[in-house]
């Protein structure tokens, strides 16, 4: 039986949990996705939360926690009952990519995580230099992706390029773990 029925949840509260290094851009993508704007942001401290819609109707709750190196030890406390990760990454910032896949392997490696599909997001692909999505998806650490389905995408939250099929992915990848 499916994770979030077996829990007795309906599908409106489908947790998505967005994490990455702080600067990666977590907090613009949530606002762009709600309402279309590339807003000026603050580091997250705690979280923020909006409700978003899949094309077909799906409702879920995109949880955006700070990225903060003091505040990733509060990680653990988000990824109960999750649906599906977002990872986000600065595409453009190749010094820190091993600490944020480091980050995300370790996130994954909590118990909460296992099976839990993971979409990975390459942010601010509109910078020139821009580490391009494949070339980031050979850097990824495949021990506990190998162990779930997850889906790697080129965006920019700034000027929207790539956000319009996310929405689209995460129902794939909603559906999937409802079905898991
Ligand atoms: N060039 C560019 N800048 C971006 C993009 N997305 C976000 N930024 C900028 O990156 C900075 C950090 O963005 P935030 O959304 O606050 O980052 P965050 O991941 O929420 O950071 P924490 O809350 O500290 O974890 C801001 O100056 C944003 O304007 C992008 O796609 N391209
Ligand atoms: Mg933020």
């Amino acid at each position: 039986m499916g994770k979030l029925i077996s829990k007795g949840r309906r599908e409106r509260d489908a947790r998505v949990v967005m994490l990455g290094l702080d600067f990666a851009g977590k907090s613009t993508l949530l606002y762009k996705l709600k309402s279309g704007r590339a807003v000026e942001t603050c580091p997250t401290v705690g979280f923020n939360v909006e409700s978003l819609q899949t094309p077909c109707r799906v409702s879920f709750d995109l949880w955006d926690v700070g990225g903060q190196a003091d505040l990733r030890a509060s990680w653990p406390d988000y990824l109960e009952d999750t649906s599906t990760l977002v990872f986000v990454l600065d595409s453009a910032d190749t010094a820190r990519l091993p600490q944020a896949v480091a980050a995300l392997e370790e996130a994954l490696s909590h118990p909460s995580m296992a099976g839990v599909p993971v979409l990975l997001l390459a942010n601010k692909q509109e910078v020139p230099g821009a580490l391009a999505p494949a070339d980031l998806g050979k850097r990824l650490q495949r021990g506990q992706l190998a162990k779930r389905r997850w889906a790697l995408r080129g965006c920019s939250a700034l000027t929207g390029q790539g956000l319009q099929e996310i929405p689209a992915i995460l129902g794939e990848l909603l559906r999937g773990s409802r079905a898991s």
